[in-house]
């Protein structure tokens, strides 16, 4: 007999997390399968909406702005400006304080790990002291066991710029730490149980050793920027202790692969659909499905459990499997496809109209995945929908760039909203 739910989720990225805490405020039994980690393990915490037009002129201001502009078919013009805006409000209530940007519908300037200053919506509260647009001297420190953060490099680009402040940048040993293969949460765990580590003359805590490290650096700035190891569960604890310790404000440069503060977002968001009783399954695979006779809807997905295919049904599903970079839409020589219901991905039969010579050109394959209707269904090659209670959402559809537009969380928020907003509303009761 298959496992009965309201609504199935598929996919637990970004879009899939959304799409099932939406549905979950108007369904009773929402279930959310998924099975590797998703791009949040990876992405900055960032929750860019739109930081530049598909024409690459900007950054924006104020997104808002550049929305009504947006070619037909981009995911944005799919759901329209108020469930964006929605979707935004949903969010801030879900991260509660964890995140800053609600104030203001203008982009907020936000340096990186690499030296550039990204324009983007909201903003983990751990990023907040180090905003491009608050003139203040800055050191950005980083240390010799994490090479991907390369502090000097990243203020010289900041330099480069032209940001409206003065920015140093030092690379120290890590208290504690001599082997460059630690994993993030190691630098973490360190600073958050405040561990004693080896200070030369004797252990000592490990912010002590590190404040001590810092000291000498600061030289005239009022702010220090750190790569984004500053503790786990508790890191607004390690920063306030690092900030009062130095006397300046301490923030965290977002950066990564992989990313502390996109597992910090990760965690909320599962903690929240555990409040609001979401199902979850994860480490298991959608390889397939049953349509019912007339092939209109889905009848159940069926998972893959250790070799036996196991029957989930319900009443709608949201298809949130991520895109290219996931597994969400495949690729070989031939064809684009989307794996599990063979959904429609329109694209140029020739492999050569893919991509641009220019390697920073306008690549057509960053923008394929799903068409879908206004309540995202995925459309099949005529324009109908494929089933009636399929929704698509996040990186699985297509029409937009989001690594050009800097729009890839907003996007999966924002369809991720709407797909479980409609989802919920097809309940059969
Ligand atoms: C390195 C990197 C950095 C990024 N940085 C930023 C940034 O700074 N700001 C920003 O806004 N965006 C950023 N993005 C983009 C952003 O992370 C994505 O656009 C994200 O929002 C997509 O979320 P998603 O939920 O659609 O897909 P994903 O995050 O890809 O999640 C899809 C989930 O579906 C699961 N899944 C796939 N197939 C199946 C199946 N058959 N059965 C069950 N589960 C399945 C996967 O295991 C995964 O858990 C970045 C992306 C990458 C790769």
């Amino acid at each position: 007999m298959a496992i009965e739910d309201d609504v199935l989720v598929i996919g637990g990225g970004l879009a899939g997390m959304t799409a099932a805490l939406t549905a979950a405020e108007r369904a009773s039994r929402v279930r959310l399968l998924s099975y590797k980690q998703s791009t949040l393990c990876h992405a900055s915490g960032l929750i860019d909406v739109l930081g530049y037009a598909p024409d690459r002129s900007g950054p924006l201001v104020d997104p808002f702005d550049a929305i009504p502009d947006l070619p037909q078919g981009h995911p944005y013009e799919r759901v329209g400006t108020d469930a964006i805006r929605e979707a935004l409000h949903f969010f801030d209530a879900v991260v509660g304080d964890a995140y800053r940007g609600a104030h203001t519908d203008r982009n907020a300037l936000v340096p990186t790990g690499d030296g550039t200053v990204k324009p983007t919506a909201r903003y983990p509260a751990s990023t907040a002291a180090g905003l491009a647009s608050r003139p203040r001297a800055t050191l950005l420190v980083g240390f010799e066991t994490l090479p991907d953060f390369d502090a000097p490099l990243a203020a010289a680009h900041l330099r480069e710029t032209g940001v409206p402040f003065e920015t140093r940048g030092v690379t120290l040993q890590f208290p504690g730490i001599q082997r460059a293969d630690a994993t993030l949460t190691r630098y973490a765990h360190l600073l958050e149980r405040d561990e004693p580590v080896d200070a030369g003359a004797g252990a000592a805590p490990a912010r002590t050793v590190l404040a001590e490290a810092v000291r000498p650096h600061l030289e005239g700035v009022s702010r220090v920027g750190f790569p984004p190891i500053l503790g786990d569960e508790h890191h607004a604890v390690v920063r306030r202790d690092l900030e009062e310790r130095l006397g300046v404000a301490v923030f965290e440069v977002p950066s990564g692969p992989p990313s502390l503060p996109g597992i910090r977002l990760e965690r909320l968001l599962f903690d929240a659909l555990e409040e609001l009783s979401v199902r979850v399954t994860t480490g298991v695979p959608v390889v397939d499905y049953e349509a019912s006779a007339d092939g209109g809807r889905i009848e159940h997905v069926l998972v893959d459990r250790n070799g036996q295919r196991v029957p989930y049904r319900a009443d709608s599903y949201v298809l949130a499997t991520g895109g290219l970079v996931g597994t969400g839409i495949d690729s070989s020589r031939e064809r684009v496809s989307e794996p599990i219901f063979d959904c429609n991905v329109a694209h140029p039969t020739d492999r050569y109209d893919w991509f641009e010579d220019d390697a920073f050109g306008d690549h057509p394959f960053a923008r394929f995945g799903v068409t879908v209707d206004r309540e995202l269904r995925p459309l099949a090659a005529d324009g109908e929908p494929e089933f009636a209670n399929l929704r698509a959402a996040g990186a699985v559809l297509g029409g937009y760039d989001y690594a050009a537009e800097k729009s890839g969380s907003g996007v999966s928020l924002a369809t991720g909203y709407v797909a479980g907003t409609h989802a919920a509303a097809e309940v059969r009761g």
